[in-house]
């Protein structure tokens, strides 16, 4: 499963910290979008979807929230309750964010603009083409 959670470096002093992210640098592609959400709900389950070919970074920069991934064959749950990680999540990739704590900001940084036409919104759609992916990728 293309994922790693990625250590950001604080530029820390005596007045606090502040986190630096540049793209190609920290961040492993081009941001051309960054996105945010608050005072998300307790019950609240987001994302429940996939995408054809957008990478993205999640960072909780406040609060904390769990997310499940899932490429067809294993799942993983993540934690995210560190400001200064990020969890790098590749394409093709069926994403589920839970358990926001009411403070919660996840803050997300993507390779593209914005795309219904990138998104799998269908559980079945998206094994469908994982496995097409897979049989491509095997040249059959
Ligand atoms: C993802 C996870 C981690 C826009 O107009 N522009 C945008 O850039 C985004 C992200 C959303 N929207 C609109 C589309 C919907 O009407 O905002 C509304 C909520 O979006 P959505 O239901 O897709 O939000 P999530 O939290 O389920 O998913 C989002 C991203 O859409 C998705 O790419 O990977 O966060």
């Amino acid at each position: 499963m293309e994922v790693k959670l990625i250590e950001f470096s604080p530029h820390g002093d005596e007045r606090g910290q502040l986190i630096a992210l540049e793209e190609l640098k920290e961040i492993p592609f081009n941001i051309r979008r960054v996105y945010y959400m608050y005072k998300t709900v307790p019950d609240a389950v987001r994302g429940k979807h996939a995408h054809r070919s957008l990478q993205q970074v999640l960072i909780c920069t406040s609060g904390s929230c769990k997310v499940r991934l899932d490429d067809g064959k294993e799942k993983r749950e993540v934690l995210l309750d560190k400001p200064w990680q990020g969890l790098y999540i590749s394409n093709v990739l069926w994403r589920e964010m839970y358990d926001f704590s009411p403070d919660a900001v996840l803050m997300v940084l993507a390779s593209d603009y914005y795309d219904e036409a990138d998104y799998i919104r269908n559980y079945d759609d998206f094994l469908s083409f994982v496995k097409e992916q897979t049989g491509e990728e095997n040249g059959q």
